[in-house]
């Protein structure tokens, strides 16, 4: 009798176990990743790059779903459309909305910034230390920039004078460097340069090199005139409510990931550069030209009022001018 009951208690106890007691899988959260470019693009690929790390570090906790060449959000809607949720996480330019990102787009001027590792770090530690408002409606994980721009045309630009009127599609300060050099800026999102070059509406374009092949603009621009200036900023950005949703662990991937991001994405840009220049050379006959000693302080002389001009712009509006101006150079030391 005794063991009967002994039984009969243990058969409900396990019954019990196994009818209420459901092991806590947490659930998979799936996150929708907006980016403007087409996918073979550095933008993109640092995405699909951020992606494997995500869904490794969180032990496929997260996953990235990520929608490149527009197909969720265009480049210039990005912005609003992560703040209002359109999509979870995004990529930005900030050179296509010059006056919304004024402390981060100071990273365009002629300041001398290298090449996109050391442009990416500058650009992230200037972030950090001044925390811009202009990014106060996001949460940032990761910046970065491209590599210098060069001037790439269908004629051969070796002269101030060759550029006299040149329509050159190119970016927010880009635009003003272009201008400064005599020449027509025509500024549009990279991808409508494309068309743009096709129907002859430009005649080249002032950007980093990696769009040679990337953009296949070699067919087009057999002349690159090497000026290496300016680089363009660029973010990723998450809607805030949904990074606040997000586990502490899934935070501390993410935030783990900011720096190391920025600096991958730096290298990957210029290490592409490096190819891509001996690609345009061997594969495409493109003519490189570098400018004469006396040629370079020229156009060099006409771009030391883009500064000076900013901060005064800058200082106006209630921004630290100098003193960000003086980051940046200390930055890419
Ligand atoms: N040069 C900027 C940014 C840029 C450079 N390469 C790419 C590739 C895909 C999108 C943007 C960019 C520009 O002209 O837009």
């Amino acid at each position: 009798m005794v063991k009967r009951s002994i039984f009969s208690a243990l058969f409900f106890i396990v019954t019990c176990l196994f009818t209420f007691y459901t092991p806590v899988m947490a659930e998979v959260i799936k996150l929708n990743y907006a980016n403007f470019p087409p996918a073979p693009t550095f933008p993109c690929v640092q995405m699909e790059r951020w992606k494997v790390e995500v869904e490794k570090r969180t032990n496929g906790q997260v996953l990235v779903n990520t929608f490149p060449g527009g197909t969720l959000l265009e480049a210039k809607g990005m912005m609003d459309g992560v703040i209002a949720g359109q999509a979870d996480i995004g990529n930005i330019c900030m050179a296509y909305q010059p006056g919304r990102f004024i402390v981060t787009n100071s990273t365009s001027l002629p300041l001398g910034i290298p090449d996109a590792k050391k442009g990416s770090m500058a650009l992230l530690k200037l972030y950090e230390k001044y925390q811009p408002k202009e990014f106060e409606d996001v949460v940032v994980l990761t910046m970065f920039t491209n590599a210098p721009g060069n001037v790439m045309s269908t004629s051969p630009v070796k002269t101030l004078e060759d550029m006299k009127g040149l329509s050159l599609r190119a970016s927010g300060g880009a635009n003003e460097i272009l201008s400064a050099w005599g020449a027509n800026p025509v500024g549009m999102p990279m991808p409508a340069t494309v068309e743009a070059l096709q129907k002859g509406t430009v005649k080249g374009l002032f950007s980093s090199l990696e769009v040679m092949k990337d953009f296949k603009f070699a067919e087009n621009c057999k002349f690159v005139t090497l000026t290496e200036t300016v680089i363009y900023p660029f973010a990723v950005i998450m809607n805030k409510a949904k990074y606040a949703s997000l586990p502490d662990d899934v935070k501390k991937v993410f935030m783990d990931l900011k720096e190391e991001q920025a600096l991958w994405t730096g290298t990957y840009m210029d290490d592409q550069i490096k190819e891509v220049i001996t690609w345009s050379k061997e594969s495409n006959q493109v003519e490189f030209i570098s400018l004469s000693a006396d040629e370079k302080t020229k156009w060099d002389a006409k771009l030391e009022f883009i500064t000076e001009n900013w901060i005064k712009d800058a200082k106006a509006k209630g921004f630290p001018a100098e003193e960000i101006v003086a980051d940046i150079k200390a930055f890419i030391q």
